[in-house]
């Protein structure tokens, strides 16, 4: 590896070339001096906050050795530029980072460290562990942006961190929106009154992200759209030449990203750019300046900034899982040894006189005791209650014992196996107790009364540990909103599709100065459909944007601004160009609710459009991809431009993510205006039906209604079946209260039918009704799914034809449905 041998030699990086850079280097005969605006007490503070944040993974890690945590990922090695980085963080500001960043966590009071440990014991208890609940990862921060009852707490009396998720890279997407927001509150008068939020824009979003992570294409995706976008965005690379065993000379061209970076710099009189600065990662006074100097550019200019920290370490390798001394050369790990910044600060503070060896040894030896005691204090309340569990079941299988004839040896074991446990986990409790009675099933029931009510006591507790905040709860939950049907003035006539929801558009940037919307086309053209046609004229550039070919950093954009209390919608061109945005909408905004317990949400509302046009990429219908990724999102799948509308009306109201795919050929197709357009609501799981009949319950949703319309309209006429069409309207959720199965109890005969692949919505669809709904039990025959082929649709109309389901096939399906 040729790192290695270089640093291992050197003692330092031959690519390090002053990239913009800021260094203080003091002369070893000038007279001692303290960074600027800075008290010896400050630095004393900040090196207190670095080694106690260095105990902490010490410690952490042998948590995992014991045992007592799974995994353990820590900031060691990067203690003293997140200290530095903490000095310019302003209340307000936001970070979007990654499992390296427990420092500067601790420096902007944002965690303790005994709820550092509370998170890496998965401690359930939001107060132990208010990042995540002991849902999210060891070292996965996040603050609460929301109070118990899931409304906004103000953003502004602190930092803030947006929760971290582990995919590498995926903090980008959304550190552009959050950025973004400022930009949009600076510049829209209209938002200067949220001051919980925003105080004019003058919040900078900091990211950070490790030098391997930068191999992502999400990465380079974001950094050339806050580019173009010019939004106070500072970047902090964490480079400690390493991801996990994979030296930066296989992650990125010339193993510099600084390097890379340069193309992206600023042009001095000239408006678009980056603030760039490069610096080495044990040299406190080196950061400090550094990040004082970008960090007032960002926040005045709004302008993005990229600060490269190199030289850092892994004084303990990469995680719990294994070692780095099977990757890294003898050199390196010694070179690791000496640029170690903890001791180098250390030596640096001596050496300017800002303090002496004794008093770090006492403030040291303090921290070694504070430290231990909070790992104490955490491991006791996480697990002090799992203990008084365990001894109520071991109680409890003492009753049951004696009662259990046959089985008595087993529980007795059982009980005492339980006993032995020195930490047991929630599991072994819950295991043993439901494992006992299933051994003890056929002894005397009143015997197992007592264990069996201890479970039952037990199941919404558990819920509420591990179930809860998929979806909002409480106010914001887009089931509360109340369905308001459209009204139509007398003699009102019909309009294109587009102008319905054009109309919807423009009442809601009317009435709300936090909508917004962009994408692709979105602005200008106002979107390749004409649903933003105007718009842009009427409200601004700012509030109906064109965005990049970005499908990913355009959903991002949207998630970080929704993060700071505005109501993006974000369009993506076609459904089929999803994808690229799928991992980002999965990973992170389907996420948010679930793994935060409830402490942050992003409403994000994205808008597209699809089933039916031409070929392999424009005529997609993944909805069961869509749906097995995105739990945590609303899907929605209007028929009509109507439907669509209402739906917009309602998710604006609420405040959970959403996905509303629109019928690409509708827009064209002529639909009555409401006279309420802009307060009309379609309920979420409510289908329609759009048809009565007796024979046959054809479910279906989307730009199928037509088909299925058109086909029932045939089998009644030509073959005497009467066909009862159901729109879903809504798959996530879906017919929240089982009003299809009143259909099948009519008609005992099933038949779903869309345009996915064989085994995805359509199957969806059939588990809901069959199985959760308890439909199987009113069917005389075999219940049908109608689907597209398993392939991509070919190009054409010829091909649509053979390759989706069409009139002739529903009424093929609904014959055969009706002579079994
Ligand atoms: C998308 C994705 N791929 C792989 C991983 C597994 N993984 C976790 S950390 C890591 C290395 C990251 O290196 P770097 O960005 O340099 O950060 P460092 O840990 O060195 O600070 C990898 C490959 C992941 N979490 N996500
Ligand atoms: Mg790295």
């Amino acid at each position: 590896m040729r790192t290695n041998a270089r640093r291992g030699s050197s003692g330092r990086t031959t690519t390090e070339e002053p990239v913009a850079t800021t260094r203080t280097q003091r002369d070893p005969g000038s007279a001692p001096s303290m960074p600027k605006g800075l008290e010896p007490g400050d630095v004393i503070r900040d090196y207190r906050i670095a080694y106690r944040s260095r105990q902490v993974s010490t410690l952490a890690r042998g948590e995992v050795m014991l045992g007592r945590a799974m995994f353990g990922i820590f900031g060691d090695g990067k203690e003293v530029a997140q200290v530095a980085l903490a000095r310019v963080f302003e209340p307000g500001d936001f970070r979007s980072g990654y499992y390296r960043d427990q420092t500067l966590m601790f420096a902007l009071e944002l965690l303790t460290v005994q709820q550092f440990f509370a998170q890496l014991y998965a401690h359930t208890d939001v107060e132990a562990d208010p990042a995540s609940a002991g849902r999210g990862m060891n070292a996965h921060f996040g603050t609460r942006l929301l109070d118990a009852n899931g409304n906004w707490v103000s953003l502004t009396d602190s930092a803030q961190s947006s929760a971290d998720s582990s995919p590498t890279g995926s903090q980008m997407p959304r550190l552009l929106g959050l950025a973004y927001a400022s930009k949009l509150y600076r510049n829209l008068p209209e938002l200067h009154d949220l001051t919980e939020f925003s105080r004019n824009g003058n919040e900078i979003a900091f990211g950070t992200i490790g030098n391997a992570s930068c191999a992502e294409g999400v990465f380079w995706e974001t950094v050339n759209a806050a580019g173009v976008m010019q939004v106070p965005m500072l970047l902090s690379v964490w480079d400690d030449g390493y991801g996990i065993s994979v030296p930066n000379e296989l992650q990125v061209t010339k193993s510099d990203i600084s390097v890379l970076l340069q193309g992206f710099a600023r042009t001095p009189g000239k408006s678009d750019g980056y603030e760039l600065a490069r610096v080495r990662g044990w040299d406190y006074s080196a950061l400090l300046d550094t990040y004082a100097r970008v960090s007032r550019v960002v926040r005045r200019d709004h302008v993005p900034g990229a600060v490269h920290v190199t030289e850092l370490t892994q004084p303990q390798g990469h995680s719990t899982s294994g070692s780095h001394e099977r990757y890294k050369s003898k050199e390196r790990l010694e070179w690791e040894r000496e640029h170690d910044c903890i001791s180098r600060m250390r030596a640096w503070m001596i050496e300017q006189g800002i303090a002496t060896s004794a008093q770090l040894d006492a403030l040291e030896e303090e921290e070694s005791t504070g430290v231990r005691a909070a790992r104490d204090a955490a491991w006791n309340a996480y697990e002090d209650p799992i203990r008084a569990e365990a001894a109520s079941v071991a109680g409890l299988l003492d009753e049951l014992a004696p009662a259990s004839g046959a089985a008595r040896e087993k529980i007795e074991a059982m009980r005492d196996e339980l006993q032995r446990r020195r930490d047991p986990l929630r599991r072994d409790v819950t295991a043993v107790a439901r494992r006992a009675l299933f051994v003890a099933r056929n002894e005397d029931p009143s015997a197992g009364a007592a264990l069996s009510e201890w479970l039952d006591a037990l199941k919404p507790i558990d819920r509420d540990r591990y179930h809860t905040h998929l979806y909002a709860e409480g106010d914001d939950s887009a089931l509360r909103v109340a369905a308001n049907p459209p009204s139509y003035d007398e003699g009102a006539g019909e309009v294109d599709g587009y102008k319905v929801v054009n109309a919807c558009f423009d009442a809601a940037l009317k009435r709300d100065p936090r909508v917004l919307a962009f994408g692709e086309d979105v602005g200008k053209l106002g979107d390749v459909n004409q649903g933003f046609v105007d718009l842009q004229a009427r409200y601004g550039e700012l509030r109906v944007s064109d965005a990049g070919i970005r499908e990913c950093t355009i959903v991002g954009q949207a998630i970080g601004l929704a993060m700071r209390g505005l109501r993006p919608i974000a369009e993506i061109q076609y459904l089929d160009y999803l994808l690229y945005a799928l991992q980002i909408l999965s990973d992170d905004l389907a996420t948010l609710r679930y793994r935060t317990a409830g402490g942050q949400k992003a409403p994000v509302i994205v808008r597209t459009r699809g089933h039916r046009l031409v070929g392999v990429w424009h005529s997609g219908s993944p909805m069961g991809m869509v749906l097995h990724a995105l739990r945590g999102m609303h899907v929605l799948v209007p028929r009509d431009m109507t439907r669509a509308a209402g739906f917009y009306n309602t998710l604006l109201q609420s405040g959970d993510p959403a996905i509303v795919v629109e019928v690409l050929n509708a827009y064209r197709v002529k639909e009555r205006l409401p006279s309420n357009i802009g307060t009309m609501t379609v309920p979420l799981g409510v289908p329609e039906v759009l048809r009565e009949g007796n024979d046959v319950t054809l479910v279906t949703y989307g730009a199928c209604c037509p088909i299925a319309m058109e086909a029932a309209r045939l089998l009644q006429e030509s073959a005497n079946v009467s066909v009862e069409v159901i729109d879903v309207q809504s798959l996530m959720p879906f017919d929240v209260h089982s009003m299809i199965v009143e259909s099948l109890k009519k008609t005992s005969r099933v038949l779903f039918l869309d345009e996915d692949v064989p085994g995805g919505a359509g199957a969806f669809m059939m588990n809901e009704v069959l199985e959760r709904q308890g439909g199987f039990h009113w069917l005389d025959a075999a219940p049908r799914s109608l689907t597209g082929a398993e392939h991509r649709p070919a190009y054409g109309r010829d091909g649509d034809y053979w390759s989706k389901p069409g009139v002739e096939d529903v009424c093929d399906a609904a014959l055969a449905l009706m002579r079994e």
